[in-house]
């Protein structure tokens, strides 16, 4: 296992699916816990240092509300913290994402945007790291890189037929 994913709550789940597809779609394997900074501390304590002796090498922590989360497994690790802030009612996310953002000095979390975009690029983020030493992995991120360029170019021809 190369990544642990934990979510602050189930409620999580459906936003860090995303992220889970697109690691799936690299062949990168992950590990995913629910577990809270707030509601499961000790948990969460425990469950960095298992993982980290399973072989994670990358953390993703998806959270919403005064999300702690990722900060929480930044403190415990040297390894890359990858945060994802989940939107919820009340604040929309703001609360969230500036939870996880305004990290003190010293103790950084990567975090991404709202959502499941958020998701999506926290695992192409991860796979990037991984990539550093796995070339095979790099050939990949690359390809799938030269996807993206050729939608773009494909949009532009579609759009141009038209007008
Ligand atoms: C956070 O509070 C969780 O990460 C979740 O996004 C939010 C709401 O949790 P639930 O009340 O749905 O369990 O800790």
């Amino acid at each position: 296992m190369d990544v642990a994913i934990f979510i602050g709550s189930e409620s999580d789940y459906d936003i860090v699916r995303e992220a889970i597809d697109v690691l799936k779609s690299f062949g990168v394997t992950a590990a995913l816990e629910v577990t809270s900074a707030h509601r499961s501390p000790e948990r969460t304590r425990k469950l960095i240092f298992a993982l980290e002796e399973k072989g994670a090498r990358v953390f993703i922590a998806a959270a919403g509300k005064a999300a702690h989360l990722a900060g929480f497994v930044a403190a415990h690790t040297t390894a890359p913290v990858i945060g994802i802030p989940v939107e919820s009612a009340g604040l929309g996310g703001l609360d969230a994402l500036l939870s996880t953002v305004q990290m003190p000095k010293g103790v950084p979390v990567a975090t991404m945007g709202l959502g499941r975009t958020g998701a999506a690029n926290a695992a192409l983020l991860a796979v990037a790291i991984l990539c550093l030493k796995n070339p095979r992995l790099k050939k990949k991120l690359k390809d799938y890189r030269a996807k993206l360029a050729a939608q773009v170019e494909e949009a532009s021809r579609r759009l141009r037929q038209k007008t």
